[in-house]
């Protein structure tokens, strides 16, 4: 009702929440094959805010099944053009939809209004984005050596075909981005989809869903399935009609899933977990590098895997730095994503709140020192404050683990000698993100280069968009995401050699 919420919600959003959380499945809505249900709860308040169909080994049958037919159907009959069309036309449905799925956003995942709003937008302008790729597909021609064909006697193309039915499993942290970053570009290539949201945040994909059907893609194309990561995740894992799985979510379930698309040899992509250096310069602008170090970490609670969360700073700024992130934490405001003001909003779950504290916890037994936060407002929501540990030292678990909370720990360095700052940067298991804070151009271009990770930053943090291509080296996953490698990640190319 009204009441669970601390703004009121847009018609349209009532329209939604008012309605069923079916599954999407060969272009029907339907419950799960089980009747399963799910409830998934306002992180903010421990509210319930709806049922949702939960599917299972069954519905993921039913679901790959589907997409099976559509890829070998009608929808491989379109031609590119017809294919951007369809992403297009759903790029429009979503600028017109900003609004309720922005307060999806936020009442299912926690996320503060602004960020919702800002994703919403940057999902539009993605499926604009592989639209034109789907547009400028298109192979090479060669001819093969001599001593194999003779020379102008044979001719040789290339052509790039989709690679299939594609399974993608996504986690709750940013629910609708992860579905429309990996929705996009594989369907501009021109496969088939089944995908499976996070149990968390089931909501906006349902929406989504039907979004997808009123642009007038073809059935089975893309089947949307909500359910648990060991069952209906894992299943659709081992399908034997999957041809590719994309995942993002824990470096743990990434590993298990290389290891079941062994069986079968599934081409796999993965995006995984981070812990990203941030370094500042002692020449860094500090009007700049307080807000945007702070923001680095705390940024989406710090549910995020580009958070920069292991900050290096030069001795002769640690103090003044430190001091004004500390001051920056403290008035950062907490509270419903709803409010316009606030700029912190709740973790996922009681689990990961649970766990994000057993960090601070540890980093408040010292000998780190706690500067800013460290605490945890009372419940029923999954606050955190956001939190700075300082003085910390290479071998501490919040050093070297992701915690996936609104917690940055800070380390001292001196001197000027690049490789070695560089290679306490790069001492991690992680790959993912990462920037350098300073005015001096030769710094900032020796440093990016040094920075072991898919994606580095220079006076900011984790700007990624549809065009710029995002993944990690490392631990951090395998493949990119976004821009034209986006679209690779579902394309196969076949060669083909013609005797003239
Ligand atoms: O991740 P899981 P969780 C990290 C972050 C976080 C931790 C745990 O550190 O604290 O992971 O989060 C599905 N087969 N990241 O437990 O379990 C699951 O249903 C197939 C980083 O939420 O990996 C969900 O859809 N699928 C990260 C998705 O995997 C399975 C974002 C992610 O859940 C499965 C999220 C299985 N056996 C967490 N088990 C990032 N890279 O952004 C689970 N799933």
């Amino acid at each position: 009702t009204a009441a669970d919420f601390p703004v009121e919600l847009s018609p349209g959003t009532w329209d939604v929440l008012r309605g069923d959380f079916p599954l999407l499945i060969d272009g029907k809505f339907v419950s799960s094959a089980s009747g399963a249900a799910g409830v998934t709860h306002d992180p903010a308040t421990g509210a319930a805010l709806a049922d949702f169909a939960l599917g299972d080994a069954v519905d993921v049958d039913l679901a790959v099944r589907a997409a099976h037919k559509a890829f070998g159907g009608p929808w491989s009959k379109l031609s590119h053009f017809e294919r951007a069309r369809l992403l297009r036309k759903l790029a429009d449905l979503f600028e017109a939809n900003t609004q309720v799925l922005a307060e999806l956003e936020v009442i299912d995942n926690g996320m503060p209004m602004w960020l919702a709003g800002l994703t919403a937008r940057n999902n539009a302008e993605l499926f604009h984005y592989y639209a034109g790729w789907a547009e400028r597909i298109e192979g090479t021609t060669t001819t093969p050596p001599a001593h194999v064909l003779a020379a102008g006697e044979a001719l040789t193309y290339t052509l790039r075909e989709p690679v299939g039915v594609v399974g993608q499993i996504v986690p709750w942290n940013v629910p609708l981005s992860m579905a429309c970053l990996k929705l996009a570009p594989a369907l501009a290539a021109g496969c088939t989809v089944v995908l499976k949201p996070a149990e968390e945040t089931p909501l906006s994909a349902v929406v989504l869903g039907r979004l997808i059907m009123e642009a007038g893609f073809p059935e089975g194309v893309v089947n949307i399935v909500n359910g648990d990561g060991a069952t209906a995740g894992a299943a659709l894992v081992k399908h034997p009609l999957v041809s590719k799985i994309s995942f993002t979510g824990s470096t743990e379930v990434g590993k298990l899933i290389v290891r079941e698309c062994a069986d079968d040899l599934k081409k796999v992509s993965l995006e995984l977990g981070g812990k990203s250096p941030v370094i500042v310069f002692p020449d860094a602008d500090m009007a700049k590098a307080v807000p945007g170090v702070a923001m680095a970490t705390f940024f989406l609670q710090g549910q995020n895997c580009m958070a920069g969360t292991r900050i290096f700073v030069h001795a002769d700024i640690y103090d003044e730095l430190l001091e004004g992130m500390a001051a920056f934490a403290g008035s950062m405001k907490i509270g419903h994503g709803l409010h316009a003001d606030t700029m912190i909003g709740p973790l996922i779950s009681a689990k990961q709140k649970a766990r994000v504290m057993s960090f601070v916890e540890e980093a408040k037994a010292g000998p780190a020192r706690v500067v800013a936060g460290g605490k945890a407002p009372e419940g029923p929501g999954h606050f955190v404050e956001p939190t700075i540990v300082a003085d910390t030292t290479p071998d501490m678990r919040v050093v070297r683990e992701e915690i996936f909370g609104p917690v940055m720990a800070v380390q001292r360095f001196e001197g000027d000698d690049l490789d070695a700052i560089a290679a306490m940067a790069n001492d991690s298991d992680f790959g993912l993100s990462g920037s350098v804070w300073t005015q001096d151009l030769s710094t900032a271009h020796k440093m990016a280069a040094r920075v072991r990770s898919g994606h580095v930053s220079v006076n900011t943090h984790g700007a990624v968009g549809a065009n710029i291509p995002f993944g990690g080296f490392k631990q951090s996953g395998w493949g990119r995401e976004f821009g034209r490698e986006g679209l690779d990640l579902y394309l196969e190319t076949k060669a083909v050699t013609v005797a003239l």
